[in-house]
């Protein structure tokens, strides 16, 4: 699981602060000292760790409390929120603008992931309606053409590149005037030269040639330390608009990222979460930290949660029991679901709901929830409030658009009468709608 050791020795911490009998000025001071060994022992940067425990130190002795809210309670929404804050308090989207061109660049060293990312971007786009395309402007590193001609093509996706070329300048630039009617051209670059002084030079130099909307850095999640180096490298030499953290799967501390959000003050906006093509996810702070601490049984995240819950519940509940259930009512609550973090910790804390998924069952379930996402944003608001109307050719169209496959859809629209006929036979049963409505295995 992602950063599973930095975040088992914070949540350690954590843990020992919630189970403390009384919480004082030394059992605060105590779990700032074993805050800072797991940051450091992570690989985040020591200036960096002193600055967030000294905000946590202050906020949590110091603060008044909020009134019937307990010390210990504050002082774990202190680690939680300054966190939090730290990498970005919410969600940053890539800012494409529809309906013309916006060229993303790739920086990053060899190796650290920017072929596969660039796919990965490329596909992200694809599944959401928009055009994209990809330029290999590596020329420095043999086989770099042929392996991004091969993700495109793996993709459906439009490649750009020169094999034997010696500019990389002048293939971007090329690159760029091909694509010029897609609307999202991504732009992979070298990662290695025979001095770093000149690849930073071509990096200006490709900048400058092809003016892109973002300059995306890409980090290895497994690097630690060197990534706030690397992360300051390269801003320097480019304005880093955002990073993408790759290779948070596997045990990967995920330090590095930290450190780059501080070397370059740049957002965290994906992280790559596996070798596949579709391993990749926009980066949720809230959702990291709480990962990252373990936050599944505090109860700040059971009351978020809670909230969640009881916001789709009162909106919707007279429409659901009236049986007016649309697919958009659904969409809802996958949306609600997917934001509040990792589907067993939102599932543990569901009344009723809390035997163990096998992991991988989990996956499939989280893969689907996404997948049936992607299906019911590629539909038209008609086809969302009357699924009825759903026949063999809307249900192609749908499935090309949400890059998914026609049994999906069928899938879905399945799984939607399922739970539209269980909504009705619940009727009466309003605490029952509280829980979620429909079957995930
Ligand atoms: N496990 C894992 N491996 C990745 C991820 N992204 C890239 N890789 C692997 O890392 C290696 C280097 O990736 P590549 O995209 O070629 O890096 P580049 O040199 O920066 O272009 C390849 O073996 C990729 O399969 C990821 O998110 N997770
Ligand atoms: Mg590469």
């Amino acid at each position: 699981m992602v950063l599973e050791k930095l975040g088992s020795s914070l949540y350690d911490a954590i843990r020992k602060v919630l189970r403390a009998p009384v919480v004082d000025r030394e059992l605060v001071k105590e779990l700032i000292r074993d805050f800072q060994r797991a940051l450091l022992q992570a690989d985040v940067n020591v200036q960096l760790v002193m600055e967030l425990s000294q905000n946590i130190e202050k906020k949590a002795l110091d603060e008044e409390l909020p009134p019937g809210i307990s010390r210990r309670e504050h002082v774990v929404k202190v680690v939680y929120d300054e966190l939090t804050r730290f990498v970005g308090e919410r969600p940053q989207a890539l800012d494409i603008r529809p309906g013309r061109q916006n060229v993303l660049m790739l920086v990053g060293i060899q190796g650290s992931g920017k072929t596969t990312q660039a796919a990965k971007l490329a596909r992200y786009f694809q599944k959401r309606g928009l055009k994209p395309a990809l330029i290999c402007a590596d020329t420095f590193r043999p086989g770099a053409y042929d392996q991004l001609r091969q993700l495109a093509e793996s993709i459906n996706v439009d490649f750009y590149g020169e094999p034997d070329a010696k500019d990389p300048v002048a293939v971007a630039g090329h690159g760029v005037k091909e694509f010029r009617d897609h609307e999202v051209v991504i732009l992979d670059t070298s990662g290695r030269h025979k001095e770093e002084k000149a690849l930073i030079l071509e990096m200006q130099q490709i900048a400058e040639a092809v003016a892109p909307q973002e300059i995306i850095l890409v980090l290895d999640g497994t690097i630690g330390q060197q990534a706030a180096s690397q992360a300051a490298a390269f801003n320097e030499a480019t304005e880093i608009g955002s990073i993408i953290v790759a290779k948070l799967d596997g045990s990967a501390r995920g330090g590095g990222a930290l450190s780059g959000v501080a070397a370059t003050g740049a957002p965290v906006k994906f992280i790559g979460t596996g070798e596949k093509i579709e391993d990749l996810e926009p980066f949720v702070p809230g959702r990291f930290i709480g990962r990252l601490l373990g936050m599944g049984d505090i109860e700040s995240l059971v009351a978020k949660v809670k909230e969640a819950d009881i916001e789709v519940t009162e909106k919707d509940v007279t429409a659901l029991l009236s049986g007016k259930f649309s697919l958009a009512d659904m969409y809802q609550q996958f949306e609600a679901m997917r934001s509040m973090g990792p589907l067993q910790k939102v599932l543990s804390m569901i009344p009723g709901f809390s035997y163990q998924l096998p992991d991988s069952e989990l996956e499939l379930a989280e893969e689907r929830l996404d997948r049936w996402k992607y299906i019911i944003e590629s539909m038209t608001p008609e086809e969302r409030e009357d699924p009825k109307i759903l026949n063999a050719s809307r249900m192609r169209r749908i499935a090309r658009g949400s890059g998914t496959d026609e049994s999906d859809v069928r899938e879905l629209i399945k799984q939607y009468n399922a739970t539209r006929k269980m909504l009705r036979q619940l009727k009466g049963r309003r605490r029952m709608l509280r829980r979620m409505p429909f079957k995930l295995g």
